[in-house]
């Protein structure tokens, strides 16, 4: 037995580069989590390639796992963690999952990253944004979701910070007691993403929030996987500072920024700008092991301001 947290991660495989549970277990395992990965989908490479190859994983094959997990008595995790899942039946298996692993483990943390899709297109069925809904937000801890995400779950549109903060407090009626809205566009500042977080405080007098946003210049290059790696950095942080939201915050946002400003300048402004070519998806894959020591030890710069 140990005190070391433990985080079930079930997130996509990449043969090739960094997305996925390829941003996410090394991730954790550098800031001393021991995490056990499941794969929901193995493919060759990310999907914004001209091509990719592999298959989709299925409830059975987690249940399989589970099964194989629970003889053995592995089954004590502190964390859960999930990002992009490939099929429905595997997402309904993890709400299966997750009560189970809360019978071992009444205070274990559930990280759900409802992966749905960005900037208005939905990528997996339909049917998954009602599974999230109604069935994988109520038993998650903290939920990640971006601005389209925040939108599809709560059936909210999100304009403005408060339009964003508004959704953040519906998903924690929703029982989440932590919202990050990872990204949003303001239309009156093209030139920053921003993210807003809302955490619950428990009080005598009815549910109260501590609110924060904050402001990242925005790179002008599209990468792939800085949403899963900034899942990771805030189960790290979070876990870490559960009572300093905004530490947490900045220093996951500083690893992430620093990995992505590492990422611009290794590519140069001609691959930046490229069409997506193979050769161009691949020199802008993230640099995790080169910018390595910016996970475990970030430099804040940019701050959180409260709401
Ligand atoms: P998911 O779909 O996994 O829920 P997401 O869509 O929010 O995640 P991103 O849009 O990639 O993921 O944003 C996550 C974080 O990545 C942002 O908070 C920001 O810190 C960083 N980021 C992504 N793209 C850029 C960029 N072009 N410039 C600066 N930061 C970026
Ligand atoms: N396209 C597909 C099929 C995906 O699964 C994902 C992420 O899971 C993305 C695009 C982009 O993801 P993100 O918003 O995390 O960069
Ligand atoms: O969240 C990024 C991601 C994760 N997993 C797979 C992907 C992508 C982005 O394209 O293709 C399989």
């Amino acid at each position: 037995s140990t005190n070391i947290p433990r985080v079930l991660s079930i997130q996509s495989h990449v043969v090739h580069g960094y997305v996925g549970g390829k941003c996410a277990v090394f991730t954790l395992q550098r800031l001393g989590f021991e995490v056990d990965p499941v794969y929901s989908v193995q493919f060759s490479n990310h999907t914004g390639y001209p091509t990719f190859k592999g298959s989709v994983f299925d409830g059975k094959h987690l249940q399989d796992l589970l099964d194989g997990l629970e003889v053995n008595e592995l089954t004590n995790y502190s964390h859960l963690l999930t990002g992009y899942i490939g099929s429905v039946s595997l997402l309904n298996k993890i709400a299966e999952v997750c009560r189970k692993l809360k019978e071992w483990n009444s205070e274990l943390t559930y990280v759900c990253d409802p992966v749905l899709g960005d900037e208005g297109r939905l990528y997996v069925p339909l049917e998954m944004v009602e599974s999230y809904r109604n069935t994988i937000v109520p038993l998650a801890s903290i939920l990640v979701p971006n601005q389209f995400e925040a939108e599809l779950i709560t059936e909210l549109k999100i304009n403005s910070p408060a339009d964003g903060f508004k959704a953040c407090t519906k998903l924690q009626e929703m029982d989440p007691h932590t919202v990050v809205i990872t990204s949003m566009t303001l239309a009156s500042e093209p030139g920053t993403v921003t993210l807003l977080a809302s955490t619950s405080i428990s009080q005598d007098r009815g549910p109260s929030y501590q609110q924060v946003s904050l402001t990242i210049p925005r790179i002008n290059a599209y990468f792939t996987g800085t949403g899963d790696l900034l899942a990771a950095l805030l189960l790290g942080r979070l876990h870490k500072r559960p009572n300093d939201l905004s530490t947490a915050i900045e220093e996951a946002v500083a690893s992430l920024q620093s990995i992505l400003l590492d990422t611009a300048e290794a590519c140069g402004e001609e691959v930046l700008m490229a069409p997506r070519s193979a050769d161009v998806c691949n020199k802008r894959e993230l640099r995790l092991i080169q910018g390595q020591e910016h996970l475990v030890d970030p430099k804040i710069i940019l701050r959180c301001v409260p709401n």
